[in-house]
């Protein structure tokens, strides 16, 4: 229903999301009443700013008075599971989120990307990848600009594509949600703090699929094909070869061995002619290739494009190379599959020693799932809450308490031709603001370790 249909509208959660809310309410002329669990939400003096008349609620949520709205449009990083927001289900006030929003108000073609690693890379690569064929692409979701800011931007009118990175606690919100291409790039265990098990978090990703036009999935995990869709509404991508008999499928070749991105049974693109490294990011190139082409963008046409993407940072960054180490940033690996794509996705470039530094909040996660991963790494440094948890399972780990020792400690292993890799696979609430301090941390040690 339309929201001014709703006499009263609850927005819960007082971060990036709910200050879009609230702005796109009051854009409407209509005035919601925010609540958020924390005394002092991160939003707050923005609201202020934007409207010092909004009723705000700080603090545990009062079932009585989310009683009172007839509608609560919740931020993804509240858990459904709070008792207050279960009394309201059951009560039947509708939950959305914004994504659902969203979509009942654009009505151009969005491409939906989900996964538990890969999405914000492939998320960026797709919007390149369709800006390179002259339309005009707006991306957002949880990469970071809440998608109803896109709509609230001046020339949202000549948007031709949306490019959305989706994430699960997104995903549980959404309901109609229409996408013109969707994928879910793999599955591996993560905010198992928010889902019961694996198999439900694997059930929250699933949902993307439910009103999408094509369905792009990865051949490596059966987990990540939708499950009632026709095969004609089906693209996928794998480590296995492109087949000329089955058109559109994207692949990995051998090219004079090396290896190659294939569509329909030839190379498309050799590997050293990308700026990404890793078998992941191959990827990742081919998810965001199929994706596009479910918008009739021949992969031909965008080469030129993909050569030129430079990756993000944070992810593999390349942040020094002294005395013939080199010192990588991956703190956006904040799962165990993120950090061991990256170490997989490394060793093999690395002639000298690998040296990992792990460790933060582990979010619930089995670290025994890290033990192969670990097998390849040649010392290991941890730190923060769950770095003994890491630790157990490499004899010799090195425990330190921050990540300034963690870098003088990897330094003093370190020699020519090794490489110096922070992939905590881990959350970093517990010792930073957020991935981009963690990393930013990082790259200031390295750099103050070396002058
Ligand atoms: N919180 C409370 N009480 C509240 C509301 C929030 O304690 O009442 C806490 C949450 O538990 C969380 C933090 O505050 O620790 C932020 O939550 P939020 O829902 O207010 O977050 P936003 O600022 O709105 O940002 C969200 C996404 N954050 C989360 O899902 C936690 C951002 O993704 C996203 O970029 C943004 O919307 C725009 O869409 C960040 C993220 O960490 C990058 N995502 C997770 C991930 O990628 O693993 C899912
Ligand atoms: P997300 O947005 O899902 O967190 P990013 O693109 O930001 O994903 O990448 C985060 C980290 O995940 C990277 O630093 C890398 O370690 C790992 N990664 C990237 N792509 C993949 C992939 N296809 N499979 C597994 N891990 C990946």
């Amino acid at each position: 229903a339309a929201l001014d249909t709703y006499d009263t509208i609850g927005v819960v959660g007082l971060g990036q999301t709910g200050l879009s809310c609230v702005r796109y309410l009051l854009s409407q002329g209509l005035k919601p009443v925010v609540f958020d669990t924390r005394s002092a939400p991160a939003g707050i003096t923005a609201l202020q700013d934007l409207d010092p008349t909004v009723e705000v609620h700080t603090g545990p949520l009062d079932p009585a008075l989310l009683m009172e709205m007839d509608l609560l449009i919740l931020s993804p990083g509240i858990d459904t599971r709070l008792e207050a927001i279960q009394l309201a289900k059951d009560a039947d006030i509708p939950l959305t989120g914004d994504i659902e929003i969203f979509g009942t108000l654009v009505d151009k073609p969005i491409i939906g990307i989900t996964g538990s690693n890969g999405k914000s890379t492939v998320t960026r690569l797709a919007g390149e990848l369709v800006q390179a064929t002259g339309r005009k692409v707006a991306v957002g979701g949880n990469i970071g600009v809440p998608v109803l800011d896109l709509i609230m931007a001046d020339d949202q009118d000549q948007v031709d594509v949306y490019v959305l990175e989706l994430s699960s606690f997104q995903l549980d919100l959404i309901h109609n949600l229409k996408l013109t291409a969707a994928t879910i790039l793999n599955i591996s265990d993560d905010h198992l703090d928010r889902y019961a098990s694996a198999q439900e978090y694997a059930a929250s990703k699933q949902r993307i699929y439910n009103f999408t036009s094509t369905a792009v999935w990865n051949r490596e995990q059966r987990l990540t094909a939708p499950r009632y869709l026709p095969l004609d509404q089906q693209l996928s991508f794998g480590a296995d070869e492109s087949d000329e008999q089955l058109p559109g499928l994207f692949g990995l070749h051998q090219d004079d061995g090396q290896p190659a991105i294939g569509w329909n049974g030839k190379v498309l693109l050799k590997a050293s002619e990308l700026q990404l490294t890793g078998v992941h990011n191959l990827l990742n190139v081919q998810a965001a290739l199929a994706l596009v082409s479910a918008l009739g963008i021949n992969p031909p046409e965008v080469i030129e494009a993909v050569r030129q993407f430079r990756g993000l940072p944070h992810r593999c960054e390349l942040v020094g190379e002294y005395q013939g180490v080199q010192w990588v940033n991956d703190s956006k690996a904040t799962n165990i599959g993120a950090a061991e794509a990256a170490i997989k996705g490394v060793r093999e470039l690395v002639p000298g020693k690998l040296i990992l530094i792990a460790g933060g909040d582990g979010k619930g996660a089995d670290f025994s799932q890290f033990r192969d991963a670990l097998r390849h790494v040649d010392a290991l440094i941890t730190l923060g809450k769950d770095g003994d948890r890491i630790a157990a399972y490499y004899p010799g780990a090195k425990k330190v308490s921050c990540l300034r020792e963690a870098v003088a400690t990897a330094k003093g292993v370190a020699g020519e031709g090794s490489m110096v890799l922070l992939s905590p696979a881990c959350a970093s609430l517990d010792m930073f603001r957020n991935y981009e301090d963690r990393g930013e941390q990082f790259r200031q040690a390295v750099e103050a370790c070396h002058a």
